[in-house]
């Protein structure tokens, strides 16, 4: 839980004329002066960083620049993710806006797998390609450097990813990477998408300043906040900026790609704008479900195309790719919570390591994040497949996943990744050996810690302070996600003005009223308790909360402490500010 901020809290509240509580979310997110609250509520282009702070830029815009003069092709090299995708989708448009010639490569995951592969780059070498640009890759392509080296090619590398432990870099024309060593860039945490944008950016601006910073820059800010949401890069500093402007563009999509995959996915940002949450859950799978199930590169011609046919044809294979992407996904997680349910030995493992025949490779990661949200403990979900287990693992604040892997390195054919997420492969039979010795691991580094509550309760707000002006406020905190969490409050004293209603048998709906708490006094005396009145009612559901009510024993009159999310509902009749319950205990008398 994290710790209250009173007397800072007020000062700030003060000094910027924000509600309190705002001024302690604010805190939370580590804004003390009026100053920078005010630029964390109020994002505009002026805060982007300048793209030539980033070392390598200037010898990245000037090669790309020759390449573009003679008519030479550039080979984009990219990934198959959301990230990858369209940082590829950046800097080809913006060559050919420049009268250049890009040509791309996005490995197929399952069959070449993450990073530069040397083969590709001797075959553009062969097809007369004498640059390469790799995007959201090649921070540890050395060998690959090597290749590119020996074959005469030039070398540009834009990612985002960490550098090795003792901060070698490969050798290349450029590196564009504020996380390498000597890169004065302020924004260490940039997708890899956000970091192409800045060479694309670079380089129209050479050309035309004004129109960049006018035209350009909001149009390319759609696909960078895409990116910058789906990849989980922390949403507060320049991450923030990118998200925030370029959803507010996304309510113009303009590019028939964008036009389709919102038909395919539901929305209509004419009617209601785009938000973090329909970036990440709606958009982001989608793209992703290509990289997953098939070929990524039909998501770069999906958003080059000015064809609205094309794309609706595209955006109709996404979507159907989803779909299979969430069967697939369904069917092991079915099997998965059978054995959670009924195996002793998951239960009293500290570390999850769960495995499977025929499990979709693309949604084992996916999986291992589903186990760790309804178990809270670190998982690992194998994938067995002709005789060769494949593993993604997630882990929990705390537990640096990346080491207990590394404990086991002998035994994999390829592994990687970082303190929350991994990836490995290894022979089938030597699954029981790595079992046995991730469990000694897991028993010495976990054993005694029990798994923490996921909640974070961010702030304490009395439900009659719950207004629209206030909702207003908080709305100023979006876009919302990794970095920039939704708050969570917490109301003590809560009492029910009926029965609790149950819906479905799982859920409960509540009518609810703020009672003030007995005031304590500077001397620890108590004042007697005042009622805010029934004007402050206030409606509050609360999913799968059925069971806990019960147990309670709820009814009309009983007083409750809660932790709840603001919800606006829009019905056309109980439309209106409500709350949504994450969890119920009975208030200290
Ligand atoms: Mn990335």
């Amino acid at each position: 839980m994290q710790e209250p901020h009173p007397a800072e809290a007020e000062a700030l509240a003060k000094e910027a004329h924000l509600p309190l509580v705002l001024a302690e979310l604010l805190i939370a997110r580590g804004i003390t002066d009026a100053a920078q609250a005010y630029a964390f509520l109020n994002p505009e282009l002026a805060q982007l960083n300048d793209p030539f702070l980033m070392l390598g830029m200037t010898a990245a815009v000037e090669r790309l620049e020759a390449a573009i003069a003679r008519h030479e092709p550039v080979l984009l090299y990219g990934d198959y993710d959301v990230d990858g995708t369209t940082a590829v989708v950046l800097l080809k448009t913006a060559i050919e806006m420049l009268g250049g010639e890009a040509r791309f490569h996005v490995p197929h995951r399952l069959r070449e797998g993450y990073g530069l592969q040397s083969s590709v780059l001797e075959e553009a070498h062969a097809a007369g390609v004498r640059l390469v640009i790799t995007v959201d890759t090649g921070m540890r392509a050395f060998a690959e450097a090597e290749t590119a080296r020996n074959l005469g090619l030039d070398l540009i590398i834009t990612d985002h990813h960490l550098c090795q432990a003792d901060d070698a870099v490969p050798h290349a024309l450029a590196i564009l990477n504020p996380n390498q060593p000597g890169c004065p860039y302020p924004e260490k945490s940039l997708c890899g998408a956000a970091i192409a944008m800045k060479l694309a950016l670079a380089v129209l601006s050479r050309r035309d300043p004004a129109r960049t910073r006018e035209k350009t820059l909001p149009s390319f800010l759609k696909m960078a906040a895409i990116a910058t949401i789906a990849d989980a890069v922390p949403l507060h500093g320049e991450n923030r900026i990118i998200a925030a402007l370029g959803l507010r563009e996304l309510r113009d999509p303009r590019s028939a790609g964008l036009r389709a995959l919102f038909a395919v996915a539901g929305l209509d940002p004419a009617t209601k704008p785009i938000t973090g949450f329909d970036v990440g859950f709606r958009i982001g799978p989608r793209i992703n479900a290509a990289g997953r199930m098939d070929v990524a590169s039909q998501v770069i011609e999906l958003f080059c195309t000015r064809d609205p046919a094309r794309a609706a044809l595209l955006a109709g294979k996404l979507e159907r790719l989803n779909r299979e992407r969430r069967d697939a996904e369904a069917a092991a997680l079915e099997s998965i919570e059978i054995r959670l349910a009924t195996s002793a030995e998951l239960a009293g493992s500290s570390l999850l390591v769960i495995d499977g025949e025929g499990w979709h490779r693309g949604v084992i990661g996916i999986l291992a994040s589903r186990v760790v949200e309804r178990t809270a403990k670190p998982a690992i979900v194998i994938s067995v497949e002709d005789g060769v287990a494949h593993g993604s693992g997630r882990s929990v604040d705390g537990f640096q996943l990346l080491n207990a892997i590394e404990s086991c390195a002998d035994l994999f054919t390829r592994f990687g990744g970082h303190a929350f997420a991994i990836g490995f492969a290894l022979p089938a039979g030597a699954l029981p050996e790595l079992k046995r010795r991730l469990n000694v691991y897991a028993n010495a580094h976990l054993a005694s810690r029990t798994p923490e509550r996921l909640l974070r309760i961010h702030a304490e707000l009395p439900l009659d302070r719950i207004t629209p002006v206030l909702a207003g406020w908080l709305r100023k905190l979006e876009p919302l996600g990794h970095g920039n969490p939704e708050p969570i409050f917490v109301a003590r004293n809560a009492r029910l003005l009926a029965a609790p209603r149950i819906m479905k048998e799982r859920h409960i709906r509540l009518e609810l009223a703020q009672q003030a708490a007995p005031q304590q006094t500077a001397q620890g005396g108590a004042q007697s308790p005042v009622f805010a009145g029934s004007s402050s009612a206030i409606r509050a559901v609360g999913w799968d909360l059925a069971a806990r009510a019960a147990s309670l024993n709820l009814k009309e009159g009983s007083v409750i402490d809660i932790a709840y999310r603001i919800r606006e509902n829009d019905h056309p009749e109980h439309g209106g500010l409500e709350v949504e319950i994450a969890g119920i205990e009975p208030s200290a008398p």
